[in-house]
């Protein structure tokens, strides 16, 4: 905490105090204090709930208590946070391509991200003349639980553009695997499994589509399906489908392992807006674990595409699935940490349905009435779209079209849907504007906390400099210690982070500095310059040639790369690996091709590499890009390209 000594005040307490409007007067004239003179502009001072922010600040060298790990939707990247600094410490490219890491074009990176793909995905970007997919929808990020609580192992995360979920290492932050889910299509809503532990990681498939996609059937949507995937978090690979009546949005688990959930918003079928959102009511499916498990291991599954699929269709009438009635177009589906209540956002509805999730047993194995499991439907406000919890019995839910946040207690709203006159709704706060997804700090888990919400505005309009017509989203941060909720902060952000968690950093316990010599990251890269005779581990400067294929090895230590030249002719297939020697914090080299559109990151220990075609004859510089030491602009060198017949 900043500590202004003439006053024992914090800077953000004496902001407090000016915001507060009757102190600003009295201590700004005798101390001189004035927001001009402490250097913060109006806005800064009109902080809302400046008072409350009191003794939050973040201050220069200081650390943040929580990691926020963010979607980035389209733009399809992962990023971190600080809670409750809202500061952006890192941008980890999934399913995107990115410049600044190689990410995308390193030969690492392609590995990881052509492991898993289809034969008709190959035979697709090929045709385009690419090798990945560089896009992607980012919408959701998880991290993996061990008995209800986050265990810092991996995140996991979606893609609804090209169908693929992905997984970033906690201990390095790179994504170590991508996987593209075959018979489904648009991977939205995932969770992993809360317990055990995650085994499974479930992946909703938003949109239908023909179960057998050849082309045979495309207009008949009879044939078309929407499919539930678990994936093997372990293995990275299906473990099995089930087929759903109705689309999947959003999903969650339970903190028993024994259900998935999953709501959909088009049970109707429809192919268009009127067609999806023609029933009064769509519904919540259920996924019965323990009777999946069982029937896949007895081998009642069909195969498809490798993948073993399990009828669980309303007609098909199975213990797999159960279907709970809940108002047209639901959206976010969120378990609260009582382990008990299960909270669906309305939409178009203005209420969240509560669903009492150990009322279960008796839909599946005694006929009970689905509608039975709901014992709350409080009406919370127009647009309810997520649900985030303090672990004190009490909802946050995020009003889309009223631009609000509500706080209702469960129990309230439970006696009020019994009749009780009680009100269940016990603070709203205003938000700048239309909140998608909300999240509290630890509130996915068992050790919910009830100290931050952060809520992920779709729209900033008014709340910061026009930058354009297209405007940053505005990820507000909001103090919910207290029995009224307080907007502290304004963080825009960039396309378009859908989603969020808030993570102790006591919970990071893998996280490295440096990596590890021996990592499978570059285990091919390893092998290969094993059979050319380099030892990765030492000082490299080895140019092996292999027809037309060239690969140049290299170490780098600041401000130096192991090699100042190396020669290739016109048209070779040309490979730079290149090894980090340095094991020291922060020290990151690249490499970067200059006017081949070549460049990736090198960090401490790490070994990195890239293929591209050497271009027309000539000179060509190479240089490192990240920062690393006070010669970094000397960290050079030249590739010459003689020309093909010479
Ligand atoms: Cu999680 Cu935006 Cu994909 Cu709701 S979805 S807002
Ligand atoms: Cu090495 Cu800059
Ligand atoms: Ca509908």
């Amino acid at each position: 905490m900043e500590t202004d000594h003439k006053t024992g005040l914090s800077r953000r307490a004496l902001l407090g105090a000016t915001a507060g409007g009757a102190a600003l007067a009295g201590s700004a004239g005798r101390l001189a204090l004035t927001p001009a003179a402490l250097g913060l502009g109006a806005a800064a001072v009109a902080l809302p709930g400046a008072a409350r922010a009191a003794g939050f600040e973040v201050a220069p060298g200081q650390l943040d208590e929580y990691y926020g790990f963010w979607s980035s939707g389209q733009t399809g990247e992962m990023r971190i946070l600080g809670i409750p600094s809202m500061r952006e410490f890192m941008r980890v490219p999934v399913f995107n391509r990115c410049s600044a890491t190689g990410w995308g074009q390193t030969n690492e990176s392609i590995r990881i991200h052509q492991r898993t793909m289809t034969e008709k995905t190959k035979k697709l970007l090929e045709a385009n003349g690419k090798k990945i997919h560089d896009n992607g929808d980012l919408h959701h990020v998880h991290m993996s639980y061990t008995e209800g609580k986050y265990d810092g192992r991996f995140l996991f995360m979606n893609d609804k553009a090209n169908t693929r979920v992905a997984r970033v290492r906690c201990d390095v932050m790179k994504c170590d695997a991508i996987l593209e889910i075959p018979n489904a299509k648009g991977i939205h809503g995932m969770r992993p499994q809360k317990w055990p532990r995650s085994n499974y990681v479930f992946c909703n498939g938003e949109d239908e589509a023909p179960l057998v996609n050849d082309g045979s059937t495309m207009k008949d949507v009879s044939t078309y399906v929407n499919i539930f995937t678990a994936v093997d978090a372990d293995k990275w690979d299906v473990a099995w489908q089930v087929m759903v009546s109705g689309n999947l949005d959003n999903c969650d688990a339970d903190y028993e392992g024994k259900w998935a959930f999953s709501t959909s918003y088009n049970s109707e079928m429809g192919m268009n807006l009127a067609d999806m959102t023609a029933s009064e009511m769509d519904h919540v499916v259920v996924f019965n674990i323990a009777e999946i498990e069982k029937a896949i291991a007895a081998g009642q599954y069909q195969e498809l595409n490798g993948v073993k699929v399990l009828d669980g269709r309303k007609e098909a009438n199975s213990l797999f699935t159960r279907y709970i009635p809940i108002a047209n177009n639901p959206h976010g589906c969120n378990m609260a940490p009582d382990k008990r209540h299960l909270c669906i956002g309305g939409k178009l509805s203005p209420t969240v349905t509560v669903i009492d999730v150990t009322l279960l047993d008796d839909v599946f194995y005694k006929n009970a009435d689905p509608r039975s499991t709901v014992v709350a439907e409080p009406e919370v406000g127009l647009g309810p779209l997520h649900n985030a919890f303090d672990g004190k019995g009490n909802v946050f839910t995020s009003l889309f079209l009223d631009s609000q946040v509500v706080k209702w207690n469960i129990d309230k709203a439970i006696a009020a849907y019994k009749g009780e006159q009680v009100d269940p709704i016990l603070d709203k706060v205003d938000v700048q504007y239309q909140p998608g997804h909300l999240k509290t700090s630890m509130g996915e888990t068992l050790e919910a906390d009830g100290k931050w919400l952060v809520c992920l505005c779709k729209f900033s309009k008014d709340r910061f400099l026009n930058v354009g017509p297209l405007k940053p989203e505005n990820d507000q941060l909001i103090d919910i210690s207290g029995d009224k909720m307080v907007v502290i902060h304004d963080g825009p952000n960039f396309a378009e982070p859908h989603d969020a968690i808030a993570v102790h950093a006591s919970k990071m316990t893998n996280i490295k500095s440096v990596w590890d010599r021996q990592d499978p990251m570059w285990a091919e890269t390893r092998k290969q310059a094993e059979a050319d005779g380099v030892n990765l581990d030492d000082w490299q400067d080895t140019v092996i040639r292999d027809g037309n294929k060239v690969r140049v090895y290299m170490s780098s230590q600041a401000p130096q790369f192991a090699l100042e030249e190396f020669t290739v002719k016109e048209g070779d297939e040309v490979t730079v690996i290149v090894t980090n020697l340095d094991d020291i914090d922060d020290l990151t080299h690249g490499f970067t091709m200059g006017n081949h559109g070549v460049a990736m990151e090198i960090g401490p220990q790490q070994t990195s590499s890239v293929t591209f075609v050497a271009g027309a004859a000539g000179v060509y510089w190479y240089y490192c890009q990240w920062f690393c030491h006070a010669l970094h602009m000397e960290m050079r060198g030249r590739m010459f390209v003689e020309p093909k017949d010479a």
